[in-house]
């Protein structure tokens, strides 16, 4: 459709408020919180004036102005461009022009695992902490330096090397919150090999689902997981998904490495006997028993070079179709973006500050935050293998003082979580060495904010209210600590060099000034991801193709309000979001009607207090198996998702229904639905385009019933 193409760039120019000034700012910006002045001082960015020229320049010189920040890594071989700044980046948005792609740095050759730790060595941090190991159980901590992570890292890629696993090869993790995973992480980038996490929470049936994706050729596992007092048989679970790849793709991945975990009593947790772990001596290798003749190896260190261009890792997200997506970042861009977002948005100073993250490496906040941009900066980063509330709820805030911890980051949920627990946990620790308080994964609703503001933070310091995606690499809106003016629930600003715009959802025009739309980015960023693996279809129609004109559509619907701030308000399509987990729709419902009893399937979320949204099923049951049903149809087919994708997907109610509201042409009314699900039926919107009306009592009928 038609739209105007405005170039203007929607930041506020009329910001009355010196920076550092604290308290309330003039003009119509009322009640925004400006950054604490000490903090601004010293950041990197500690004005208004500071971050819109940067972020100008950004915009108009995008090639010299993420050149020189790619300037502060290390380049094996330079990428193109030194010259001829145009050449730094290449790409096309628009499919209507040919393919989409997106290239930066091209010509480059680099090494996460190098920039992570020798350019720190050599840089004069071989000293300092790296990496902070807090166990599930406090008696199992461990801190590594950066020299002596790089000496893990190295050993362990010797062993990688040895497994004969190179360049471009796929290793996918399924661990705990252990310090093998980011040594694990480190050792493939080292050679250049593709790491795939799967989240420790994922089902065998979904980790078989990847590891055929990606055609794996190694596993690395732990015996168990330990998360509070639960004990996740982890090994037991790969050799189940490896038993589904093999009858189901005739696929099986040549080595699985065992690390031993939760092998021990400690107090009274429960512990997994060694014995009862299940091991195939013709394709297992124990960790612990295999890495020690690599580490006197006298072999020189594998580390190489590699092509800005290939995949740094895959990592598969939900969309709003059945099947995840492998999300491809390549190395180039990835890295610098992890690098420039941490380094501008938690304004981190190398040998100074100490991030806990507390996303785990499973999500991309644990690659982007946990791990690669704390180090890429020379930052300790603390690895927690825990839950919030064990062995209480003070625990994260015990790990903060304990530690010293300077950033710290976490999701909405796990603050409303905390939030439950009242604020005297939070009294009994001091948090004074904290400088800079985050949150990402879902919008954050006023009353949090004001709680982690105003009992975490003790109203001192700065929230970045951070919204991005696995697909983006790293941040893309948010506030930075030194210069933006806070309001309670905005992400405020784009980053450097992102071009976002609110889109009419019906007719595609840009939004300008306040209004509401669907958010899209116009322009690439170094962290926007290079495709989906092994469907370059799925990247230009999920993602370029909603949007006429040339856009990256994020899914997401946000406002922008008349000072300029933007208000990030969920997704607009058919993705859930339970506890800061990305969940599809089609995920869920293709889990249920894989069940004999089931025969179709509609599924929505609605409002929680702690998860933010959680997941109703309503089903149809096939009448002719009734007879053969359970007593608890519903329960069986809450195990049926559990079993297929995870617990955490699981639906909460199960409504069994007769017949669900479709259109004529076929498509189930979600949003009425929701509404139903809600208990929400005084005002269903129009429903002029329904089949069977009837449908509508019946399900809200079925749902009282069920209550
Ligand atoms: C980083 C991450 C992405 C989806 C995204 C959006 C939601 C993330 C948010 C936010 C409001 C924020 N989301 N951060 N919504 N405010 N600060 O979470 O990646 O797992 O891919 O999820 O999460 O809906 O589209 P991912």
């Amino acid at each position: 459709g038609a739209k105007s193409r405005s170039s203007s760039i929607d930041v506020p120019r009329n910001h009355a408020v010196s920076p550092g000034r604290r308290g309330r700012a003039r003009g119509t910006n009322g009640d925004a919180i400006e950054p604490p002045m000490e903090l601004a001082a010293r950041a990197h960015v500690g004005s208004m004036e500071q971050y819109r020229s940067m972020y100008n320049r950004s915009i108009k010189e995008p090639e010299m102005f993420w050149s020189e920040i790619a300037g502060e890594l290390r380049w094996e071989t330079a990428f193109d461009g030194v010259d001829k700044p145009e050449e730094v980046l290449e790409w096309n948005f628009d499919p209507s022009k040919g393919e989409v792609y997106v290239k930066w740095f091209a010509g480059g050759r680099t090494n996460m695992s190098f920039n992570c730790l020798d350019l720190q060595i050599e840089r004069g941090l071989g000293d300092s902490p790296a990496l902070i190991f807090e166990a599930n159980d406090a008696v199992n901590s461990r801190i590594f330096t950066f020299n002596e992570l790089r000496e893990e890292v190295s050993t362990f890629s010797k062993f990688l090397v040895a497994q004969g696993i190179g360049k471009g090869d796929r290793v996918i993790m399924y661990l705990p919150m252990i310090p093998m995973m980011p040594i694990a992480m480190l050792a493939c980038a080292r050679i250049g090999a593709v790491h795939s996490i799967v989240f420790a929470g994922y089902s065998a049936k979904s980790l078989a689902q990847r590891v055929v994706d990606c055609q794996a050729k190694m596993i690395i596992t732990a015996s168990a997981s330990r998360r509070g007092k639960k004990i996740i048989p982890l090994k037991k679970i790969v050799d189940e998904a490896l038993e589904i790849c093999m009858q189901n793709d005739g696929f099986s991945p040549d080595r699985v490495v065992v690390k031993g975990n939760a092998d021990t009593r400690i107090d009274d947790t429960p512990f997994l006997n060694i014995d009862d772990v299940p091991f195939n001596p013709q394709r297992d290798l124990w960790w612990d028993d295999d890495i020690s003749q690599y580490r006197m190896d006298e072999k020189p260190d594998p580390m190489e070079f590699i092509d800005s261009l290939d995949p740094a890792f895959i990592l598969y997200t939900s969309g709003s179709t059945g099947k995840p997506k492998g999300v491809v970042h390549a190395l180039g861009g990835y890295l610098v973006y992890a690098y420039a977002t941490s380094k501008f948005v938690f304004d981190l100073h190398p040998g100074e500050d100490i991030v806990f993250c507390t996303a785990d490496l499973g999500w991309i906040t644990g690659h982007s935050y946990t791990l690669y941009g704390p180090l890429l900066n020379g930052c300790a980063t603390v690895l927690f293998e825990g839950t919030p509330t064990y062995p209480n709820a003070e625990i994260w805030w015990n790990i903060v003082d304990k530690h010293r911890v300077t950033i710290f980051y976490t999701s909405p949920t796990a603050l409303r979580t905390l939030q439950g627990f009242g604020d005297a946990p939070v009294h009994k620790s001091s948090r004074a060495t904290l400088r800079i308080l985050g949150t990402v994964g879902e919008p954050i609703a006023k009353e949090t904010w004001l709680w982690y503001h105003e009992i975490i933070g003790d109203k001192k310091l700065p929230i970045v209210d951070t919204w991005w995606q696995t697909e983006t690499g790293g941040h893309i809106i948010t506030p930075l600590p030194g210069a933006t003016p806070l309001k309670p629930s905005s992400a405020t600003f784009p980053f450097f060099g992102v071009e976002p715009v609110l889109l009419d959802p019906v007719d595609g025009h840009e939004i300008d000034g306040e209004g509401e739309g669907s958010l899209c980015i116009k322009r690439p960023w170094p962290g926007i991801f290079m495709d989906v693996h092994g469907a370059h279809e799925r990247y230009e129609n999920s993602y370029f193709k909603v949007f006429e004109g040339g856009y990256y559509a994020s899914g997401d619907g946000a406002r922008r309000d008349a000072d300029g701030y933007l208000y990030v308000t969920g997704r607009l399509d058919d993705v859930m979001n339970v506890s800061g987990h990305r969940i599809g729709t089609a995920e869920v419902e293709s889990a249920l009607v894989q069940h004999p009893l089931c025969i179709e399937a509609a599924v929505v979320s609605i409002g929680h207090e702690i998860k933010g949204e959680t997941i109703v099923a309503f089903v149809i049951l096939d009448p002719l198996r009734k007879k053969e049903a359970t007593q608890y149809p519903e329960q069986e087919l809450v195990f049926k998702v559990r079993a297929e994708i995870g617990p955490f997907a699981a639906p909460e109610r199960v409504i069994v229904v007769k017949n669900l509201p479709k259109t004529r042409s076929g498509k189930i009314m979600r949003r009425i639905l929701k509404k139903i699900a809600a208990g929400n039926i005084e005002d269903l919107g129009d429903v002029s385009a329904l089949a069977d009306p009837g449908s509508i009592e019946h399900c809200i009928q079925a749902e009282q019933r069920a209550r």
